[in-house]
């Protein structure tokens, strides 16, 4: 499968405003790849891909979580965890991709964890601040993003982890742990 064909059947899991935020994501991750030496086309790829699942029911998710053996505790937390998993699992099953480093980028994108690669921390951070992005701490973030890679997800880290924290939600260890990683 080509770039074409992958995009035009990425666009066509999800409406509209998800895809502009799709293509904010790879625009961002292409920027932050070059600007901290990673391979900008990984990183595109990586983007691409990150949200393909977002728009499954959460039975047809559940499921692939089961059947695959993927981590079974994911189901005791919060479902907007689960689509970055599946999707991992949806990029090398439907869409071919065998770099696992890519997969990584996807399986990890909502939750982080311990010892994030360089292109994980690219692809979540560009999650967090491409520029459809509105929330408080953004552009906190966005400027930290000009030098620093690991103090700007940080930055999304907190924001994400307070947001949990108001809303009375349960936190995903992997999350805690990446956190944990990026103050060491
Ligand atoms: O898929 P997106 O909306 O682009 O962004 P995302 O993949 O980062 O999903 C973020 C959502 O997941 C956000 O609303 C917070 C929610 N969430 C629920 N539990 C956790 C969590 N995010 C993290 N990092 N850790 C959690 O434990
Ligand atoms: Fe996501
Ligand atoms: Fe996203």
């Amino acid at each position: 499968m080509n770039r074409e064909q992958m995009i035009d059947k990425v666009k066509a899991e999800m409406p509209e405003r998800r895809w502009l935020h799709t293509q904010g994501v790879m625009e961002t991750a292409v920027i932050l790849a070059e600007r901290f030496g990673e391979d900008p086309v990984r990183a595109e790829l990586a983007a691409i891909l990150h949200d393909v699942a977002k728009y499954w029911k959460v039975e047809r998710m559940e499921k692939v979580i089961r059947d695959q053996a993927l981590p079974s505790e994911l189901l005791d937390y919060d479902k907007e965890l689960w689509h970055a998993p599946v999707g991992a699992w949806v990029a090398e099953h439907e869409y071919g991709i065998s770099d696992a480093g890519v997969l990584d980028a996807i399986r990890y994108h909502t939750s982080g964890r311990r010892g994030m690669t360089k292109l994980e921390k690219i692809v979540c951070l560009a999650d967090y601040m491409e520029p459809g992005r509105d929330f408080p701490g953004v552009s906190n973030i966005r400027e930290l993003s000009e030098r620093f890679l690991d103090q700007a997800l940080l930055a999304g880290f907190n924001s994400t982890i307070s947001f949990l924290l108001e809303k009375g939600k349960r936190i995903y260890p992997l999350t805690i742990e990446a956190r944990n990683d990026l103050l060491e």
